[in-house]
């Protein structure tokens, strides 16, 4: 397994039945299996799916209840401790450990303190400031008593107040997607740390039995044990002195305490079975769970892989997305940049054609007025001028041969057209300027 330093791995533990693993589905989206018998549920270490948190990528560890109703607590502690001492040699560390605790509990009983103790040596006082113990259920009390519990928690020796000491941090949830995640939230920026279990496991090479929380349930157990015997000892005696008198009339208290021994024995044969399973294990079994640790351990690689490589082809999706938004945006800007400049074109032509139509009124305007004057000029002249007394017609010049061909022989009538009157002032012009045509 490789180390992976950009992702998150944070345990939830706590009782059975607290709301381990729908707080996990809340956060992540999984679908890991919820109890809603009275049965314990989860049965075995479980991971989630993984999830992106403020870019991180976050994978949630399930674990069973050491108050498991199928499992004894020494089975659970070697689940646990399998699986973390095989994340711990794949070089993994945890970076949270939430401890989930029902504010709607009426008690902190033995049971629960015991779950809570076990807990703290399972991680470590050096761990604790990557702990958050996270009150839920918050929905079935009211605020005020739910408030005064949780003042009671912090408080007392007795339950959270010395591990909140040590860094711990408590924290509600309100059965929420947001409120999961931001508790997990709280463990983004925080160095990942070794458990106690993982460094006696793995580094100080001890068996699950040697370590804190080992010998902490071994004293428990030789506690629970003692008390048994003692009690069966008891109940032997009873027995005993019953069945010496031989006496007919005790014969249902003797049944009843035949019973009640074999309770006993029961129990004791229970007791005597978990310290079995903490201090001894044969070589087959130790491999079997180890690989089930190494395999869990893979799996949960394995979807962080998977995620990773998801979030790589969406980054490149995003990358290409916005390569061409960019490019859309270019062209988009050409184009606007094109009719900005066809609009000022537009006006310049728009400008120079008023101009030139103005200088092509003021022209035609002028000119007219030329042609006026002109033809006023020319009619005053024939007006005033003696008829011409008839001569030899004046030999034909080259000028008189194009003005008939353009013109043509005809008289040209004295006004007219606005060409005809410039044929007519050309005319008149090239008639006088010619020697002997004045
Ligand atoms: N009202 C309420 N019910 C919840 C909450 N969280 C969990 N539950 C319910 O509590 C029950 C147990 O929830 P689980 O998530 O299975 O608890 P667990 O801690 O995983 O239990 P084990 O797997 O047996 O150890 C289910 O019926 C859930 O619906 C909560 O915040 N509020
Ligand atoms: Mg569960």
């Amino acid at each position: 397994m490789s180390e992976s330093n950009d992702s998150l791995l944070v345990a939830v533990m706590g009782a059975t039945g607290a709301g381990k693993s729908t707080f996990i589905n809340l956060a992540s989206g999984s679908d890991l299996k919820v109890g809603y018998g009275l049965e314990s549920c989860t049965a075995d270490v479980e991971v989630s799916s993984s999830l992106v948190l403020d870019g991180r990528l976050v994978t949630l560890i399930d674990t069973p209840g050491f108050d498991d109703t199928q499992k004894s607590e020494a089975e659970i502690l070697r689940l646990i401790a399998d699986f973390l001492a095989a994340t711990y040699e794949g070089g993994r560390k945890l970076n949270g450990i939430i401890f989930v605790h029902r504010i709607s509990d009426y008690r902190m009983g033995g049971v629960a303190r015991k779950n809570f103790r076990l807990f703290r040596k399972l991680c470590g006082d050096d761990a604790l400031k990557n702990v958050a113990i996270v009150t839920n259920m918050w929905g079935d009390v009211t605020e005020d008593v739910g408030a005064q519990r949780e003042k009671e928690l912090c408080e007392s020796e007795l339950f959270f107040k010395p591990a909140l000491e040590k860094g711990a941090a408590m924290m509600r949830h309100d059965n929420t997607a947001e409120s999961a995640k931001r508790v997990i939230e709280h463990f983004v920026g925080t160095a990942p740390e070794v458990l106690s279990i993982q460094r006696e496991v793995v580094d100080e090479r001890k068996s699950v039995a040697e370590t804190s929380a080992g010998m902490d349930l071994q004293a428990d157990l030789e506690r629970q044990l003692s008390k048994h015997k003692q009690e069966l000892d008891g109940l032997r005696e009873e027995m005993s002195e019953l069945l010496s008198k031989k006496d007919k009339s005790h014969q249902e208290e003797i049944e009843e305490l035949t019973t009640a021994l074999n309770d006993v024995k029961l129990q004791l044969e229970k007791y005597e079975q978990q310290q079995e399973t903490l201090q001894h294990r044969s070589q087959a079994e130790k491999a079997a769970a180890d690989e089930k640790a190494r395999r869990l351990a893979a799996e949960m690689e394995e979807r962080e892989r998977s995620l990773e490589a998801l979030r790589e082809h969406t980054r490149q999706q995003e990358a290409k997305i916005d390569n061409l938004h960019g490019a859309l945006a270019d062209i988009e800007h050409k184009a606007w940049e094109q009719e900005v400049q066809k609009q000022a074109i537009d006006e310049r032509l728009r400008a120079q054609e008023a101009a030139h139509q103005a200088e092509l009124e003021r022209m035609r305007r002028e000119f007219e007025a030329k042609v006026a004057e002109t033809v006023r000029r020319v009619n005053e002249k024939a007006e005033r001028a003696p008829p011409p007394p008839s001569s030899p017609a004046a030999p034909r010049g080259p000028w008189d041969v194009i003005r008939e061909m353009t013109i043509g022989p005809q008289p040209l009538p004295r006004r007219g057209g606005f060409f005809r009157d410039v044929a007519f002032i050309v005319d008149q012009l090239f008639s006088s300027s010619r020697p002997g045509r004045a």
